[in-house]
């Protein structure tokens, strides 16, 4: 069975950013899955995705919320796969506290917390990845040719400082 990243996100609202997480992934031939499911307004379908995810072949999840930013650690407390949360600004305080949220783990119960909004959907695609890429070959071409591609990205660009 293909591994496949399970994306969660706690709203509607969410997917603008959180589908920044599919597009990267599917640009490097990563399967992935993706459900609304909120920490506070569907608490049991939160749990229930989290524990069965192994189950059906997930071994990455991502979660993305905004505001008082439960999903990841409410996740990673029902799932002992790797958990990485994308804090989304979704209030006044524009992703500080979902940041913080989402960050703040005690330990015991990790949380790989990525940067606010698309920086970090993107970059949690490309952790899932990597971690995946050490089992998975063709991820792992996969993941080197997206740093190939960045870096010839720069370099192609042209200097606007020169003549
Ligand atoms: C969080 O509250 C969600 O992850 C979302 O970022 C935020 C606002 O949700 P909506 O009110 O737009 O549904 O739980």
């Amino acid at each position: 069975m293909d591994p496949k990243v399970l994306i969660l996100m706690g709203s509607d609202s969410d997917w603008e950013v959180m589908s920044e997480v599919r597009k990267a992934l599917e640009e490097m031939g990563v399967g992935c899955e993706v459900h609304v499911s909120s920490a506070h307004r569907t608490p049991e379908r939160t749990g229930k995705l989290a524990r069965e995810a192994a189950g059906r072949g997930i071994r990455v999840i991502v979660c993305g919320a905004g505001a008082a930013a439960h999903l990841a650690g409410v996740v990673a407390a029902e799932s002992e796969l790797p958990v990485l949360g994308v804090p989304l600004a979704a209030s006044d305080l524009k992703g500080l506290d979902a940041l913080l949220a989402t960050a703040q783990m005690p330990a015991g119960v990790p949380v790989g917390t990525l940067a606010i909004g698309k920086a970090g959907a993107v970059n949690a695609a490309l952790l899932a990845a990597a971690i995946l890429a050490l089992k998975h070959p063709a991820i792992a071409a996969a993941v080197q040719h997206d740093r190939e591609e960045r870096v010839r990205s720069v370099l192609e660009h042209p200097d606007p400082r020169e003549p």
